[in-house]
């Protein structure tokens, strides 16, 4: 899954994918350097991040997710809180929706993607983005993301979304110590609760900065991959990630030992 920010105050992309065509630009990329998925994003989760209108989010995704649609047949990921946001790209050719609350932020969102018949990313994040690395603070943060995506599968069904539709993401960086993203990281086959797929975003996150020391950006594409290559090899099968084509050399060669060439 390649990421793909339309927000001017993207941190990992300093805003330069605002434009139509330089999105679709950096889209044809990373499709051409193998992602299989493009996850669309219209406003940052990243902390303290301003909020966004629905009106604002939607001018800035809808136009994507509707232009990628013309021209390419792989998965279209809308990232968004907002049911009206994932209604608009599910109408302009979305297939799945990715949403970092889990679908707890709008009270609309599970009937959106229900009827939409749409996938779902039912991510983990304790507090919303503007405070989330304030404090954060668990007994047992595996014991309680795994009750979250318990406590999620069985709600998201009753409202009527297809089990076989959802997958989930403990939400490394939200509402996390780096002790808590790496316990996560560490249990990851303990989380993919009712058999279903899990995804995973570490893609320069600050964790990887912290781990090694170091305020370079840079320095955190080959952790990514180092962790990528893990968490293939611990089960995960969708990887948001900044940097396709490392990521996905990475992912072909432990999928070769896994699993063979022929
Ligand atoms: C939008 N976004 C930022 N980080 C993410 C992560 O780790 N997972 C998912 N599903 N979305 C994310």
């Amino acid at each position: 899954m390649g990421i793909l920010n339309v927000t001017p105050d993207s941190f990992s992309d300093g805003g330069c994918h605002a434009g139509l065509a330089a999105a679709l630009e950096h889209a044809r990329r990373m499709i051409a350097e193998g992602a299989e998925i493009i996850d669309i994003g219209g406003e940052s989760t990243r902390p303290g991040a301003a909020e966004v209108s629905v009106e604002e989010e939607i001018a800035r995704t809808r136009p994507v997710v509707a232009a990628l649609r013309a021209e390419w047949d792989g998965l279209l990921s809308i990232d968004t809180m907002k049911a009206a946001v994932a209604a608009a790209a599910l109408e302009a050719g979305a297939d799945l929706v990715n949403d970092v609350s889990g679908l707890t932020a709008d009270p609309a969102m599970a009937g959106v993607c229900a009827a939409g018949g749409c996938g779902v990313v039912v991510m983990h994040m304790q507090g919303d983005p503007r405070t989330m690395q304030l404090a954060p603070r668990y007994d047992d943060v595996v014991a309680e993301v795994r009750g979250f995506f318990e406590e999620r599968l069985a709600a998201l069904v009753a409202a009527g979304i297809d089990p076989e539709a959802i997958c989930f993401d403990p939400g490394i960086g939200f509402g996390k110590s780096v002790e808590h993203n790496l316990a996560l990281l560490r249990a990851l086959p303990e989380l993919a609760v009712g058999g279903r797929p899990l995804l995973l975003g570490v893609s320069r996150k600050s964790f990887i900065g912290k781990v090694l020391g170091s305020l370079d950006l840079a320095d955190r594409a080959w952790p990514t991959v180092a962790i990528t290559a893990r968490a293939r090899e611990a089960g995960v099968m969708i990887h948001r990630v900044h940097d396709v084509k490392p990521n996905v050399e990475a992912l072909k060669m432990v999928e070769a030992i896994l699993m063979g060439v022929g």
